[in-house]
């Protein structure tokens, strides 16, 4: 697969995003969903905030309180034994029966916008930031769905109740009208087709099992973009593989002569993210016709090996112009990168691996 990552890589840092407030600063600016409005090209970024600490021995968890409407700062020691501080993006207590965990930083969503898709201006306000209940951990990983005129954006909902699925729609990426939670917790990596197959809508789903399964990609179809049923199995990990450890969906599937084309990303046990590709029945996205052994794009890049999490490439949404796939990725969970690739080479190498 020939891959031509941009040269102004990575084209939006932490440094070019601005703290919502002065106490926070940014760690990161990623997993970008995608979209074309107005002859620009917008990406809805995941913001990620920590609130600064003076003392190193105290690690701060900031969490969105529905009834002030403020963030709540809650403070925790670093010696004290209750806490497991590993994971430097949560804090769990040490027995995890008891299922508690906080996040070291907020996440919400705020829109860069280009003219050329390689410079970016990043708005000055948030354009999604915890509204209710489901969200006082944060908003993370957007995906964009442009049916006819109205833009529908997904994203994980986190709260101590879990990471649920919500959406609202927008015209304008102004204003927007809140849809709901569309998927119950934990799910995530959910991607809506951007028209109906038969008369149904059919969006891609992961849910996150914590007891017997795997990390899988299922599939459902609505009649209403609401109501979500017909819950079937699509995709499972595979031992030995680039993708042995969890697979979720990537990008809004991408409609080909050959199919619906999703790039989707998988890991290892250790956390190597990579992104891959899958080929769907145009007819009956629930059949999969074609998957690559290989994987599409792998972290190789400097600003994809290290960050905050680093060797992670992780696209949430494409641009397609003719045979050139666009792909806006997150790298490190960290910033944002882009790449092109042939839209005829990635389903030559469906077709070859899939022999
Ligand atoms: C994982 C990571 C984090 C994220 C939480 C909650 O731990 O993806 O970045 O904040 O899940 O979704």
């Amino acid at each position: 697969m020939n891959i031509y990552r941009y040269e102004e890589n990575p084209l939006i840092t932490p440094a070019d995003v601005a703290p919502h407030r002065p106490d926070f600063e940014v760690l990161g600016a990623f997993n970008a969903g995608v979209a074309e409005y107005q002859g620009e090209t917008l990406l809805l970024l995941r913001v990620a905030e920590k609130p600064i600490s003076e003392d190193p021995n105290i690690v701060k968890a900031p969490v969105f309180n529905v009834e002030t409407q403020q963030l709540d700062i809650l403070e925790f020691r670093l010696d004290d034994p209750t806490y497991d501080f590993e994971d430097p993006r949560m804090i769990r207590t040490r027995d995890k029966m008891e299922g508690f965990a906080y996040l070291t930083s907020l996440s919400y969503i705020r829109i860069a916008r280009s003219k050329d898709g390689h410079n970016f201006t990043v708005d000055e306000k948030p354009f999604l930031y915890p509204f209710n209940e489901y969200q006082t951990f944060g908003i993370e990983d957007a995906r964009v769905t442009q049916i006819g005129d109205v833009y529908y954006v997904n994203f994980s909902a986190v709260s101590e109740m879990g990471v649920a699925d919500a959406m609202i729609s927008t015209k304008d990426f102004v204003s927007y009208e809140y849809e709901g939670n569309i998927f119950a917790p934990e799910n995530k990596d959910v991607l809506i087709f951007p028209e109906k197959v038969n008369g149904k809508y059919y969006a891609l789903h992961r849910p996150s099992l914590k007891s017997i399964g795997n990390l899988d990609i299922w599939i459902a179809s609505s009649p209403d973009l609401h109501s979500w049923g017909d819950h079937r199995h699509l995709l499972g990990i595979r031992d030995g593989y680039w993708d042995s450890g969890r697979i979720g969906g990537g990008a809004v599937p991408i409609k080909t002569e050959k199919g619906w084309l999703e790039l989707y990303h998988g890991a290892t046990k250790e956390h190597r993210y990579c992104m891959g590709a899958v080929l769907l029945d145009l007819n009956d996205p629930m059949k999969v016709l074609a998957r690559t052994e290989t994987p599409i794009l792998e972290p190789e890049a400097d600003y994809e090996k290290n960050g905050f999490f680093g060797d992670v490439v992780f696209g949430c949404g494409t641009i397609v112009e003719g045979d050139v796939v666009k792909m806006y990725y997150g790298v490190a969970d960290t910033s944002m990168a882009c790449c092109e690739m042939s839209l005829a080479e990635i389903l030559q190498q469906l077709e070859d691996e899939s022999r």
